[in-house]
């Protein structure tokens, strides 16, 4: 008020509004829309008489509308009794590798730059950073491809885990590399095994890895090693067998199993047989050659079991039979009729000389 007498008196207004900017919080995951808020706080009421306001921009790696998005426009405005203001961002999730992101807050000069100022001068900036959570394995387990998971050991005593997936190891993707475990979904390093070729039976998990930041999850492949069966080793038979009906000349019958040994599970068949009887494989596997014919019988060994690609092993013993009696129901000599019999003199000729082949006779 000013007039006669009085005296106007300016009161020089010494406060100074000050703003802080927070942000909470410093880091967002990427997916799964998280949100941060930056907020911008003032001091003190703003009695002015005139809204101040604050312009900011945002900047940073990551991409407005692409990895985020930002409810709130510049500036922000402080009327009286306004103390904090916010600027909410929400993070837009993608399936893609790519480096963590920042979102850069920068505050501009308050429209009444000489009442108000910032605690963080000279650059009133916040950043919160997303956390990318997309690595370059992808997020697909590598597919097991239809191979045949049982081999047949020997010949096969080793195999290479990575021809059972799909695309192979040259399959995995770029950066990463196509792992085996014995673990499903492993985690980490020291669960991974140091190359993907095996010597034993198992089930072992396929993963495309980084490192222990970045992997897929597992699908399984089960290996199993056949062993082969064997028709064992041939054992020298006891030549010649006998087909006599008494063993006073000798063993009459044998059991087939005495001319192999090492074999597994398997069984006895005839093969070609001299005469028209095929003697019949009893138990015990014992063959009697009783009342045969002589000459070579073929019998032969096959083994059961055998589980794919491994396949059934055969082997074949020949038995020599023979007639041991040398005595019983022999044919008489035949006689050479060619010899001279009739002579006019002393003579020296034995009369083995009258006996085709000069044979002699067969001890008993
Ligand atoms: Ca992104
Ligand atoms: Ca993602
Ligand atoms: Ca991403």
């Amino acid at each position: 008020m000013s007039g006669a007498g009085e005296v106007d008196f300016t009161i020089a207004d010494n406060d100074i509004g000050t703003f802080t900017l927070a942000r909470t919080p410093a880091t967002l995951a990427e997916d799964g829309a998280a949100t941060a808020s930056f907020a911008l706080t003032l001091d003190k009421s703003n009695a002015t008489g005139t809204a101040v306001t604050v312009p900011y921009t945002i900047t940073g790696t990551a991409a407005n509308g692409v990895d985020y998005s930002v409810q709130g426009t510049s500036p922000m405005t402080f009327p009286e009794g306004i103390f904090s203001q916010n600027i909410n961002i929400a993070t837009i999730g993608d399936t893609g590798p790519e480096p963590n992101e920042t979102i850069i807050l920068t505050l501009g000069n308050p429209s009444n730059a000489t009442k108000f100022s910032y605690t963080q001068m000279p650059v009133a900036q916040r950043t919160v950073t997303i956390i990318d959570d997309d690595c370059v394995a992808g997020d697909t387990p590598p597919t097991i491809n239809a191979r045949a998971t049982g081999v047949c050991s020997p010949p096969t005593t080793s195999v290479n885990l990575n021809t059972y997936v799909v695309g192979a190891a040259a399959g995995a993707p770029t950066g990463s590399s196509l792992r085996w475990s014995t673990t499903a979904n492993p985690t980490t390093a020291a669960a991974l095994l140091p190359n993907a070729n095996v010597t034993a039976n198992g089930t072992y998990h396929a993963v495309y890895w980084v490192d222990e930041t970045c992997f897929t999850g597992s699908n399984p492949v089960t290996i199993t090693f056949n062993t082969p069966p064997s028709a064992g080793t041939l054992t020298a038979p006891a030549n010649p067998l006998c087909n006599n009906t008494s063993t006073d000349f000798g063993v009459n019958s044998l059991s087939l199993d005495t001319v192999i040994s090492g074999q597994t599970a398997g069984a006895w068949t005839v093969g070609s047989v001299p005469g028209s009887t095929t003697p019949t494989i009893g138990a015990g596997n014992i063959v009697s050659f009783e009342g045969q014919a002589v000459g070579d019988y073929v019998f032969t060994y096959t083994t059961t079991g055998a589980v794919t690609p491994c396949v059934d092993d055969i082997k074949s013993v020949t038995i020599e039979v023979d007639d041991c009696d040398k005595c019983a129901a022999k044919v008489a000599p035949s006689l050479d009729t060619s010899v001279q019999r009739t002579f006019c003199d002393d003579i020296t000729t034995s009369l083995n000389d009258y006996i085709v082949g000069n044979a002699q006779p067969v001890p008993c």
